[in-house]
């Protein structure tokens, strides 16, 4: 199945969001196959915004981003990389349609609670950015024959 990068932001952090926002996940039928708080240092970070590199506010970003530790979690699920950015909402999270984490609970561009992987390719390369192999656990979810239908399992 699909594997994609989500990062829970400082923001999300401070306000004391975490839970719900981790919520929103398992509640769609997402699965966690890996989960850890950690401080992102400069090179991570121009890495994974490389597409922002030349931007006039990324130096502001990226502060932001190291303003506190972060939540890393990998997410698994039938198409997961396209089902977990809708559930994210639009990057201007006061634009963003109600019912996404930013469209509810959010106002900022950059202060927009959380990260998810844009496409197939990129939540590849992030996931390996963000994890080591050892700390991604293939495991059986007692509620994967229920969310899913049986011909969606293969
Ligand atoms: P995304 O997070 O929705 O994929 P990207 O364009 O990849 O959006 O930008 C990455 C992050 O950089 C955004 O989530 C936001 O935190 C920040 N960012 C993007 N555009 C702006 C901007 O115009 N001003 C301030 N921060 C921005
Ligand atoms: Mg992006």
């Amino acid at each position: 199945m699909e594997r994609t990068l989500v990062l829970i932001k400082p923001d999300a952090i401070q306000r004391g969001l975490i839970g719900r926002i981790i919520g929103r996940f398992e509640e769609k039928g997402l699965k966690i196959v890996g989960l850890k708080f950690m401080k992102l240092g400069d090179q991570l970070l121009n890495e994974h915004y490389s597409h922002l590199l030349d931007k006039p506010f990324f130096p502001g970003t990226r502060s932001f981003m190291q303003s506190t530790p972060v939540i890393a979690i990998c997410w698994e699920g039938l198409d997961s990389v396209e089902t977990v950015r809708r559930l994210c909402g639009i990057t201007k999270a006061r634009e963003a349609a109600p019912g996404t984490i930013r469209g509810d609970l959010a106002m900022s561009v950059q202060a927009n609670l959380v990260h998810a992987s844009d496409s197939i390719e990129t939540a590849a390369a992030e996931v390996k950015r963000f994890f080591d192999d050892s700390e991604l656990f293939d495991y059986d979810s007692a509620a994967t024959g229920t969310i899913y239908s049986q011909d969606e399992l293969g």
